[in-house]
């Protein structure tokens, strides 16, 4: 019999473009001096935390992947080109070269569609990949030896609710578990998403300095500590609970859908996540944050 797949991890992995800047490698072209050093020390303990397993492949779910009607995959096994953030080009100007696994995406896809979800294979070879799907996954693999799976986000929370939203997340996270699972391969599966997202619309001349960096509002913050406290002591169902007081109260980029996404999929964890690390970035609050099913009972 063939073996079964598994979700060795779950990473909550905000994609902030500045983390991506202030690492200066290769790929990108603009240079800087420094700049929110507590998220990518925390992206560089996910890393080494990640190190201790192996794993196949990357499934990425990004917000900033907006098709605004259903699910989308990417269905091309190679893309290469220059990603230019729109709203800071002066940060982020990416040259990537990535490799898709399409036949998990096709995987998904189908049980996704089975499951009565919208969904397509998005097979144009010169699609543009958005940067929240490269920061995230450069930020948690910078060598780029795997193969991702990247999955679209779509309009529900605005054009329906947060939860009917909700709802569709719960069912493509559940798709998303038994794909892997009839693959055979090890994945690691990244929300991309920050949590609290309210922004400042000015930026200062240095962009990385960081006496200017802090939470927009005290209400952000208080949102972002509770959410974290729950995922932090394994309260998974809690966080589903809140989920669209969060998203509305605190602006947050949950609705994607990319958190709920990754909680289905983990079956909705009542075990603890490590936080690896937290920060804000122009006002927005994010954190690194690792689920590992199975861990305990190893323990
Ligand atoms: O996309 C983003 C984000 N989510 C948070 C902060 C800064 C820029 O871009
Ligand atoms: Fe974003």
């Amino acid at each position: 019999m063939a073996k079964k797949g598994e979700i060795v991890a779950g990473v909550l992995a905000p994609h902030p473009p500045h983390l991506v800047y202030a690492e200066n490698p290769d790929q990108n072209e603009p240079t800087a001096e420094c700049g929110w050093e507590t998220l990518r020390w925390g992206y560089e303990r996910l890393r080494k935390s990640l190190s201790e397993i192996d794993y196949d492949v990357l499934i990425v779910h990004s917000p900033h992947w907006r098709t605004q009607v259903g699910t989308h995959f990417l269905g091309v096994e190679k893309f290469k080109s220059l990603s230019v953030d729109p709203i800071f080009p002066n940060l982020f100007r990416f040259h990537y070269d990535l490799t898709v696994d399409v036949n998990l995406a096709q995987g998904i896809h189908d049980e996704a569609k089975g499951a009565g979800l919208v969904t397509e294979m998005m097979t144009n070879p010169d699609f543009r990949v958005d940067y929240g799907t490269i920061v995230s996954c450069h930020m948690t693999n910078p060598d780029w030896d795997k193969p991702l799976v990247g999955i679209s986000s779509n309009g529900g929370a605005r054009y329906f609710n947060m939860d009917v939203l909700g709802a569709t997340m719960l069912k493509l996270g559940e798709a998303t578990r038994k794909a892997v699972e009839a693959s055979g391969k090890r994945a690691v599966l990244l929300a991309s998403n920050s949590l609290s997202h309210r922004h400042f619309t000015t930026e200062s001349e240095v962009v990385e300095d960081m006496s200017k960096e802090h939470i927009n509002n005290h209400n952000q913050y208080l949102w972002d500590m509770r959410m974290i406290e729950m995922m932090r002591s394994g309260k998974g169902q809690q966080v589903l609970d809140v989920m669209t007081d969060f998203t509305e109260q605190a602006t947050a980029e949950t609705d994607g859908g990319s958190l709920t996404w990754l909680l289905s999929a983990l079956g909705v964890p009542d075990y603890p996540a490590t936080l690896h690390g937290y920060g804000t970035v122009i006002g927005t609050g994010n954190a690194v944050m690792e689920w590992r099913p199975g861990q305990e009972a190893r323990a």
